[in-house]
């Protein structure tokens, strides 16, 4: 259909007719969990998406096209693969050009999920204004997409790795809406709060869908985050996983990491530090994150169907 955008026929026939779907990143198989559970975690997605009565679309770069909805070869090479990209908005263009092989992050695949007219976007935690930014600069670029890019984004909050008051304000700076389900608090990834009110709290698909319609409807391009909170069971030590985040930036700092290699270095520093309780609560949450994206992508097709009144 497009020269750098390829979409199973699965996914084109599902949004041909208007049925729900929902995409999936590749960043966090390929740079945020290791093997074998990163492909375990992928094929879990999807199978949840679709017991959920949607249809799932993993985003990658294959041999440098933008892949929309992925088989299972194509999924196991992401996740063994050794020369695969990590990419965000600024990369895409070089690793079409380039035939690279690529995961996708949470701005690339919002792209993506964008030119294929797909809506809402399942995730673990989205990238955000990192702890000295002051200094560092950095601050992830799936903010920016957030700010332009009108697709939904279900997470379990942000890790706080990074800067969580300051990725708020930066988000609604930007005007993207942070919505909240089943929760008056921003959630912090591995802990089920972060003591920072959510601008909305939503207990139903439905309500999710309504805002989507009414922002978009009117004009107002841009990203909504739909914050999940991990499963109780699930949760781990807020106070406990602070002193090992800690630890993970002082690691990194020491060793210098730096620019897009510091999130998948602090993924897999913690995975270390926690003896893989960190890996455990990850697949937890973003297994939760795929059936609510899947809930939510059925009411919002069911409400982008209906006739206007
Ligand atoms: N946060 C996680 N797990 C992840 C990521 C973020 O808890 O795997 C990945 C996502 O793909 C996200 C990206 O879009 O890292 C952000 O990278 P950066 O901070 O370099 O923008
Ligand atoms: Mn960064």
């Amino acid at each position: 259909m497009h020269e750098f955008l390829a979409l199973t026929p699965e996914v084109a026939d599902a949004l041909h007719d208007g049925r729900p779907v929902v995409a999936l990143e590749s960043t966090v198989i390929a740079h945020g969990m290791p093997y074998p559970q990163n492909a375990g975690t992928g094929r879990a997605l999807e199978a949840i998406i679709r017991a959920e009565g949607a249809v799932p679309a993993t985003v990658a770069v294959l041999d440098g096209r933008i892949r929309v909805g992925l088989s299972d070869d194509d999924l196991e090479r992401l996740a063994t693969g050794t020369n695969v990209w990590k990419l965000s908005r600024r990369d895409l263009p070089v690793a079409l050009a380039a035939g690279a092989d690529g995961a996708t992050t949470v701005a690339a695949t919002m792209i993506a999920a964008k030119l294929a007219g797909i809506a809402v976007f399942a995730t673990g935690g989205i990238g955000g204004v990192h702890r000295g930014a002051e200094t560092s600069f950095d601050v992830s670029a799936d903010l920016d997409e957030l700010a332009r890019t009108s697709v939904c984004v279900v997470c379990a909050g942000a890790k706080s790795v990074l800067d969580l008051p300051k990725t708020l304000e930066y988000l609604e700076t930007r005007g993207v809406p942070v919505l909240g389900y089943g929760t008056d608090d921003f959630p912090a990834f591995y802990a089920r709060t972060s003591g920072l009110p959510v601008l909305r709290r939503c207990d139903t698909p439905v309500e999710v869908a309504r805002i989507l319609h009414a922002k978009w409807r009117l004009g107002l391009d841009g990203g909504v985050v739909l914050a999940n909170p991990i499963p109780e069971a699930d949760a781990l030590d807020a106070g406990a996983m602070e002193a090992v985040i800690a630890q993970a930036l002082h690691d990194a700092e020491s060793r210098g990491i730096a620019g897009k290699a510091v999130t998948p270095y602090l993924l897999a520093r913690l995975k270390e530090l926690t003896e893989g309780r960190s890996l455990d609560a990850n697949i937890a949450l973003i297994r939760h994150n795929a059936r609510v994206a899947a809930r939510v992508a059925g009411a919002y097709a069911a409400l982008a169907q209906a006739p206007m009144s």
